[in-house]
């Protein structure tokens, strides 16, 4: 646990591993074969000529050389021919393969490209979900952080009904007269709640004072009858952070990790804001990453990833990393 996707050079990445979409002989190449040997310098390619080559599907490990990764795993993926050569088994194939060589050496950190996504053809947004939905499974097993690394943007094609639907959603609600609105809207809830009006004494109120963000989160847990475990993991979010906020009663999350939480509870759009408010936040239409969120929800569409598709194409921070 969790899965991250971010937009990088994979070379540039300290993680303990990362993976390489090579070909059968191992001999590098162009795309992100050949930035890897560049990185890692020669005594990688002097490596693997010991190796005997790798078959589409398999995985193979060796050392990192001058990269700041550890180990570099390279696996083959398939070369699209339409879809009716099994290319979707041996893509899973790679991806699971070299989990398992990355457990095997003990890796905690993992960096994938989209495997078979550049020069062998794979359709780049099924390329993208094969990755997604097999890392995915190996997590909900396995205590890893994995990376999957997109380097262009075109990999990402989320949904197209989504996308128009998103955008006319947000041309709607994403006007500067909203920020205007939101504007007078908090200035009238500040002369309410002035000091001139209040006569009751500051203990008084801080007696008054509401759950917190971490109270209401361990109560919706328990009224969704989910597990911790399938709260944090579902929300994306590394169990080591779960466990700082299950642990301090005022813990304040970032914005993202709050709707993260939100997103896996399946809460309504009223309950998201009182939860978000508990954090110190809200949801305006004066951004759009906060009118991504809200339609994501009004649609009853609580998948992540999906939603973190949406966030990425419209270049907005992504939820849980
Ligand atoms: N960091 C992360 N991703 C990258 C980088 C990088 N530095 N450079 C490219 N990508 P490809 P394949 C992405 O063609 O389709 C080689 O010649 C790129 O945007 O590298 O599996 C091998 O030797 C794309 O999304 O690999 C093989 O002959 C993804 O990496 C053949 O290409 C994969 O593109 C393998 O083809």
């Amino acid at each position: 646990m969790p899965l991250f996707i971010i937009k990088d050079d994979i070379t540039k990445l300290s993680v303990d591993a990362i993976v390489n979409a090579a070909n059968n002989t191992l001999l590098g190449g162009g795309g992100v074969d050949g930035a890897i040997h560049r990185a890692a310098g020669k005594k990688l390619l002097e490596k693997c000529k010991t190796l005997g080559g790798c078959k589409t599907g398999e995985a193979k490990i060796t050392k990192g050389y001058d990269l700041p990764a550890k180990y570099v795993i390279h696996t083959v993926g398939p070369i699209w021919q339409g879809g009716g050569f099994k290319e979707r088994e041996s893509l899973i194939s790679c991806y699971h393969n070299s989990l398992l060589l990355a457990k095997e050496n003990k890796c905690k950190t993992v960096a994938f490209p989209i495997i078979s996504s550049g020069a062998y053809g794979y359709p780049k947004g099924e390329a993208f979900r094969v990755a997604t939905d097999t890392v995915l499974e190996f997590l909900s097993d396995n205590d890893m952080t994995v990376y999957i690394v997109i380097y262009d943007k075109a990999v990402y094609e989320p949904d197209r009904r989504i996308m128009s639907e998103l955008s006319y959603f947000i041309d709607r609600n994403y006007e500067k007269k909203q920020a205007l609105n939101e504007r007078v809207r908090a200035s009238a809830v500040l002369c309410k709640s002035c000091a001139c009006e209040d006569k009751s004494s500051l203990d008084d109120a801080l007696k008054e004072i509401d759950e917190s963000f971490s109270e209401m989160l361990l109560r919706k847990i328990d009224e969704k009858k989910m597990t911790d475990a399938e709260c944090y993991k579902k929300a994306n979010i590394d169990r080591k952070l779960f466990s700082k906020i299950r642990k301090d009663v005022n813990y304040k999350p970032s914005k993202p990790t709050a709707i993260a939480f939100a997103i896996a509870l399946e809460l309504s759009l009223p309950e998201t804001e009182d939860m978000l408010k508990k954090a110190g936040f809200a949801l305006s239409h004066s951004n759009k990453f906060d009118i991504i969120i809200e339609y994501f929800i009004r649609n009853g569409n609580y998948n992540i990833f999906e939603i973190n598709e949406a966030l990425f194409a419209f270049d907005q921070s992504l939820l849980g990393a």
